[in-house]
């Protein structure tokens, strides 16, 4: 298991300018990105959403990779979404996955049978052609430049530590300086897209 920022600090390194849907790894991408404008975070979503949303910018901007951090409960909440990725295999799509075993952000409920749960597996048989597992940073650090070259779709489950919150949700210190319709106009803008 290796810390999600750690990790985040890595991808930083290179990622281009690719456009980032950072999901529930969003509090820490928020200080680490390098290319606010080009970052799509949607805060504290319904679950299941981040990778049909992810997988539409994908869909609709062919030409630029985009690159979102799903998270396990996130995206077992609407697995069906791996079969529509891997039947449009959008080759511009880079699917990394947080896997901290348990549903953090609401203090910490265990994922069910999360130690044994092989989701590149999972990816692998709903069609997707690449899919990697890492749980050592070290092994992820030299594998990424080359996954990045990759056709997409690709998958990327990682094992990251749980930070778990326990403050009740009104309480918390918001991390999202803009709404999401700041951060998809802020997008539209950087691209140029009236
Ligand atoms: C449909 C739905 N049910 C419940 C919630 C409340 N909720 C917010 S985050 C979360 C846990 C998410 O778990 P995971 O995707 O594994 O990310 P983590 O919190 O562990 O980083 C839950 C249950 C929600 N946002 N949407």
């Amino acid at each position: 298991m290796f810390k999600t920022a750690d990790m985040l600090n890595i991808f930083q390194k290179y990622r281009g300018d690719a456009i980032v849907v950072p999901g529930r790894g969003g509090r820490h991408w928020i200080n680490i990105s390098q290319k606010p404008k080009l970052d799509v975070p949607l805060g504290d979503p319904a679950m299941g959403g981040h990778c049909a949303f992810a997988f539409g910018l994908a869909m609709a901007l062919p030409h630029r990779k985009v690159v979102l951090f799903d998270s396990e409960g996130d995206l077992q909440m609407s697995l069906g979404v791996l079969m529509s990725v891997a039947e449009q295999k959008p080759a511009n799509f880079y699917h990394f996955m947080l896997d901290n075993e348990c549903y953090a952000t609401t203090g910490g409920q265990p994922v069910p049978n999360a130690k044994n749960v092989q989701y590149d597996l999972i990816a692998k048989g709903s069609g997707y052609p690449r899919a990697f597992a890492f749980d050592e940073l070290d092994a992820f650090a030299k594998a990424l430049p080359d996954i990045l070259e990759q056709k997409g779709p690709v998958f990327v489950a990682m094992k990251v530590v749980p930070e778990v919150e326990n403050e009740a949700i009104g309480q918390r210190k918001r991390w999202m300086t803009r709404t999401r319709t700041q951060a998809i106009n802020d997008l539209r803008q950087e691209l140029r897209i009236a």
